[in-house]
């Protein structure tokens, strides 16, 4: 039994391709156990401070080289404090590219740290721990995003005390859950973000959540990746959700269950669920935590012997062969149709290549869901 581990945020500002430094920062504090849900470049201050909100971070670390800095932290410093959130902090670097009369601009701005060039790692790391571990407050009357944050938080740090969070009305769930499973690299996070495009563009009120998972050890830290490649999600109708699987195997976390119920009565139309990259016997989502299973595969999964092997592959209410444009895709879907055949019941399958705009693959996985 651990306490939850410290949450943070990173990212870099819009206009700006410099990633190396924080790759390298954000290696070191998962080291230290932190968990960093990492943003990506080029990211605009709305899209980090909502991230931040719905991640429930305690510290947003920004990376900065390309000039606008004391605006772009002070706007941040701004924005959060408009919604509510400025209790969590905003530090950051930029090697020399941020003098010591910025840093002082920027403190007087509401800027909690900056680190200058020559600032070890390690150092670094010693200080998110020692300032950002304080549990924090819920506030009364907090807004939406903020309140079901922090009790997705409150679930997350139940389970890691080993104590299931009280989930009352799990059966009056108001969405429709979808789950996600596959091997990593399948592409699931592209194609989930290709279809809440699809949801943003002709649903018009449609609100979305995504409950995102990535791998961890108990008490360790976690690289919470998949906003990076999330573009279309980052929107106000979209609650994006990063878990850590904090120790459990078999690609979701100890707290899933609550936080997927607690999502389902939050009126959400839809609830998507992405599972760590799973192997040939997960079977993750069990009986009933979600309404469809979506298994998305890789062309290239070995001999055809191998989907015997994949139990997912009986379950599973649709299959997306993802990344057709590969040159195995052809084999590959004559293989798991032939493979689907043997289970007797109305399987879906569906050939895309998510990383392309206008999929028609996509377009007809979007039919088939919103069915
Ligand atoms: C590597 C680099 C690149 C690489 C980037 C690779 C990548 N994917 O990141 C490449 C070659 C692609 C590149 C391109 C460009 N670059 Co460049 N680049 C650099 C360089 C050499 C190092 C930056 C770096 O990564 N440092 C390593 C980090 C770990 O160390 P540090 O910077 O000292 O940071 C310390 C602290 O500040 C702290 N820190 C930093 N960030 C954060 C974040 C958090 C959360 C925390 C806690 C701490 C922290 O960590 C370090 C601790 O010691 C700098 C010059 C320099 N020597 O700094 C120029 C530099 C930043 N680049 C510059 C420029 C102009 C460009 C280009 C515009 C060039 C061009 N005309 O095409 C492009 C733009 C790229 C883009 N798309 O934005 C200028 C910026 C000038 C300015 N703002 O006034 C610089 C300063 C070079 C110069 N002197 O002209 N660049």
């Amino acid at each position: 039994m651990m306490p939850s581990p410290i949450r943070i945020l990173t990212a870099v500002p819009i206009c700006d391709g410099h990633d190396s430094a924080i790759n390298t920062i954000n290696l070191e504090f998962i080291r230290r156990g932190i968990e960093v849900v990492y943003l990506g470049f080029h990211r605009y201050v709305g899209d980090i401070v909502r991230a931040a909100i719905q991640e429930d971070v305690a510290a947003i670390g920004i990376s900065s080289y390309n000039g606008g800095h004391i605006e772009f932290f002070a706007d941040v410093v701004r924005q959060l404090k408009k919604k509510g959130a400025d209790e969590i902090a905003v530090f950051g670097g930029g090697g020399g590219t941020i003098t010591h009369d910025d840093a002082r601009e920027m403190d007087r701005k509401g800027v909690d740290q900056i680190f200058f060039a020559g600032t070890s790692l390690s150092d670094m790391a010693d200080y998110v721990r020692k300032h950002y571990a304080k549990a924090r407050k819920r506030r009364a009357n907090s807004k939406a995003d903020l309140a079901l944050a922090r009790k997705l938080s409150e679930i997350e740090d139940a389970a890691a005390k080993g104590r299931k969070h009280r989930t009352p009305n799990t059966e009056r769930r108001t969405s429709k859950v979808i789950g996600f499973t596959g091997p990593g690299g399948a592409g699931k996070t592209t194609l989930i973000d290709e279809l809440v495009l699809r949801f943003l563009q002709r649903e018009p009120k449609t609100r979305i959540a995504i409950l995102s998972h990535d791998p961890s050890v108990i008490g360790e830290g976690a690289l919470l990746g998949d906003r990076a490649t999330m573009i279309n999600s980052q929107d106000d109708r979209v609650f994006m959700r990063s878990m850590a699987t904090r120790g459990q195997a078999g690609g979701l976390s100890p707290a899933t269950e609550s936080c997927l119920a607690l999502l389902a009565r939050s009126g959400f139309d839809y609830v998507i669920i992405e599972t760590v990259g799973t192997g040939q016997e997960a079977l993750p989502f069990g009986n009933k935590l979600v309404d469809q299973t979506v298994l998305v595969m890789n062309p290239d999964y070995g001999a055809r012997l191998q989907l015997q092997k994949i139990v997912m592959l009986d379950v599973a209410d649709i299959v997306v062969v993802n990344k057709t444009d590969l040159e195995r895709a052809k084999a590959a879907l004559s293989e798991i149709e032939q493979r689907l055949t043997q289970n007797k019941r109305k399987q879906q399958i569906v050939a895309t290549v998510a990383k392309r705009h206008r999929d028609p693959g996509v377009d007809e996985l979007f039919e088939l869901i919103t069915r």
